[in-house]
């Protein structure tokens, strides 16, 4: 994704699905709320103005990023989701920490997706630092959470 290039979050909206009859999950990670929840904001904006309403749309919250997967397969164990968007941003730091985490998460969505048979879209901001965060949660490079949202939809068409 060339995020230098364009902002992810214009999309045509002839182009997207309609939720009108979905049901969504969003699990959250707790960590960099300031960017999390903005992430949160936009991708609850896009399915409502796409036509989800607001009861099929549901939030849940998990300590970290790591945790995202879990949150996922237990979400998706209760109810039946047509599409379930994890949500996070994990910065890098001085240590090898972001190089597991952004790993094991990427990887557990991916096999959470596979098993379930259900899209878990990957929302996930991967920074060097807070300010590449804050440009991608509704700053210049638009918002993730949108683009998180907007994946989503069309997955449910497939
Ligand atoms: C421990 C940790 C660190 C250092 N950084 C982040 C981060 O930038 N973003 C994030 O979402 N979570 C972070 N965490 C927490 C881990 O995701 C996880 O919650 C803990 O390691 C406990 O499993």
């Amino acid at each position: 994704m060339a995020t230098a290039l364009k902002n992810l979050s214009s999309y045509n909206q002839d182009e997207v699905p309609s939720g009108e009859d979905g049901i969504f999950g969003i699990v959250i990670s707790e960590w960099n709320t300031e960017v999390t929840s903005a992430l949160l904001d936009g991708a609850v904006k896009t399915l409502l103005d796409n036509g989800v309403e607001e009861k099929d749309i549901y939030i849940q919250y998990v300590p970290g990023s790591f945790e995202l997967p879990f949150g996922a397969a237990k979400l998706l164990d209760k109810k039946r989701f047509d599409a379930v968007i994890c949500l996070g941003c994990v910065i890098q730091g001085e240590t090898r920490h972001f190089d597991f985490i952004c790993q094991a998460v990427a990887n557990g969505i991916m096999e959470v997706s596979l098993e379930k048979e259900i899209p878990v879209i990957f929302g996930v901001l991967t920074t060097n630092s807070q300010e590449q965060a804050l440009d991608r949660c509704g700053g210049k490079h638009g918002n993730k959470g949108v683009e998180a949202a907007i994946t989503a939809l069309k997955m449910t068409s497939l």
